[in-house]
């Protein structure tokens, strides 16, 4: 552990001397324009953010640390007899920008099981809610109880020195990331397996260890577990999930704070819940029309009531992407090798080649193509996973890995208190008027 941290704070301090150095001869450099509509728009375009962890291009898709999802699923270490990367490595390459060889996967592993410890006092704040409430809210509900083990907020209130709050971020991160998949599985359990909790296995990877808390104990599902929780983990800075945890991070709120605030924008419908809207909008469209293999033609009608009635077919469209997300192909390609005869990954499929052209024809849909979210329920229903409102607690406990080692880099770059000026459109008129 403390070599990934002192590793970690040497990077760290290299990359702010180099900021340093970029500021100081280029502070001045303009890098883009500002237009009204970006403004009235959701600012799409607008660069400005910095996140290290990983970029977007709208052709390519994802880079994490300039590593594409094909490379991370070659080059990072796998479980022993797996051949899906582990999410570790991922959070490693991550936080210090290298691929970590078997055996720094193999320590970050055993760092997060010592500290997977979760107190009683949080599983019982989580069944005080009533069944009925949304997972992502008792997920959220047991994150903020555990706010109280923040040793960030415990340090600040102690007078921190500010040359610390990274190290206190780290340690947090840590314990947090450990923490999750316990969260999230009891989340699993009470709400779907009558509260029967199940006892985490110390002799596995942290997604497989999360597969079995949640009751799957099957070796393919563990592998999609680690695919899911590498291709969920981060998509640059400006989605809602990681911008809201950057945000509410940049008031010195600690990491608990901060990630559980970003988590209630991912169960957003546009944003993480949209997994659940996929699946959900399948199961009615085999139901209304009364069979498991729609066909195309079935499949065009369908898009097209839906669209008729004001609603996005979900799973489909991006703010930035404008290609197939190759966190789709990705998980295709786990579907060809695992299930290529599943009925519901074959629609799934099946509405990959009716879509596009449909949402194409309406002439204002910038990204007609598939994102991660179209993909991931059906792969999940094959395993007997079919509670769809629980999957955006899976995006969640995956998105951790990059959103909290984007707030170790924000505090060890000691990022500020982000504060954008905001106007009414009453003062846009008077600009307006003046020109
Ligand atoms: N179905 C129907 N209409 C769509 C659409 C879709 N899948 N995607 C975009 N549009 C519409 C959009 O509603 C807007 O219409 P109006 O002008 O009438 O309001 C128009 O096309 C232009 O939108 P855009 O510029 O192409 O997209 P945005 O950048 O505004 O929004 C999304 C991006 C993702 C919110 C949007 O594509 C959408 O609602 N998709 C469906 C929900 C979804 O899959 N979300 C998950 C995104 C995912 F990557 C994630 O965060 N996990």
């Amino acid at each position: 552990m403390e070599m990934l941290k002192q590793k970690f704070k040497a990077q760290a301090d290299k990359l702010g001397e180099e900021i340093k150095a970029i500021l100081k001869e280029h502070g001045d450099t303009v890098i883009g324009q500002t237009t009204l509509a970006q403004v009235y728009q959701g600012m799409r375009g607008m660069t400005a953010l910095i996140t290290e962890t990983s970029l977007l291009d709208a052709q390519d898709g994802i880079r994490f640390r300039r590593h594409s999802i094909d490379e991370l699923r070659d080059k990072l270490p796998k479980a022993n007899g797996g051949s899906e990367p582990l999410p570790e490595g991922l959070f490693y390459l991550m936080l210090v920008g290298e691929i970590p060889t078997q055996e720094e996967v193999e320590n970050l592993t055993s760092i997060l099981q010592r500290r997977s410890h979760v107190p009683s006092y949080v599983f019982e704040t989580m069944s005080a809610l009533p069944k009925e409430t949304h997972p992502m809210t008792m997920f959220v509900v047991g994150v903020m109880a555990l706010q109280g083990e923040s040793t960030f907020a415990k340090k600040y209130a102690e007078g921190m020195n500010k040359k610390e709050y990274w190290a206190a971020t780290f340690e947090d991160t840590l314990d947090l990331i450990a923490r999750l998949p316990h969260i999230a599985a009891y989340v699993y359990r009470r709400k779907y397996k009558q509260g029967k909790a199940l006892q985490p296995d110390g002799l596995l990877d942290w997604a497989g260890n999360f597969a079995h808390m949640l009751g799957y104990d099957d070796d393919q599902f563990k592998e999609l577990m680690r695919l899911y929780m590498v291709i969920h983990a981060d998509h640059e800075g400006g989605n809602v999930s990681a911008h809201t945890t950057h945000l509410v991070g940049s008031a010195l709120s600690d990491p608990y704070l901060s990630y559980a605030a970003g988590m209630n924008g991912l169960a957003g419908p546009l944003h993480g819940l949209a997994n659940q809207e996929v699946i959900k909008w399948i199961f009615e469209m085999q139901e209304q029309l009364q069979t498991k293999e729609p066909t195309a033609e079935q499949i065009k009608e369908y898009v097209e009531k839906t669209l008729s009635e004001g609603k996005v077919v979900p799973g489909y469209g991006h703010a930035v992407l404008r290609k197939t997300d190759p966190r789709f192909t990705a998980q295709m390609d786990f579907g060809k090798k695992h299930m290529s005869d599943d009925p519901l990954v074959n629609t799934v499929w099946r509405i990959y080649e009716t879509v596009p052209p449909i949402l194409q024809s309406l002439g204002k849909v910038k990204n007609p193509w598939p994102n991660v979210d179209a993909h991931s329920g059906a792969l999940l229903v094959h395993y007997g996973m079919v509670e769809y409102e629980y999957y955006t607690v899976l995006f969640a406990v995956s998105r951790a890995l990059g959103v909290l080692s984007s707030l170790c880099w924000d505090r060890a770059l000691s990022m500020p208190l982000e504060r954008p000026k905001s106007v009414t459109t009453a003062a846009v008129k008077r600009w307006l008027n003046k020109e």
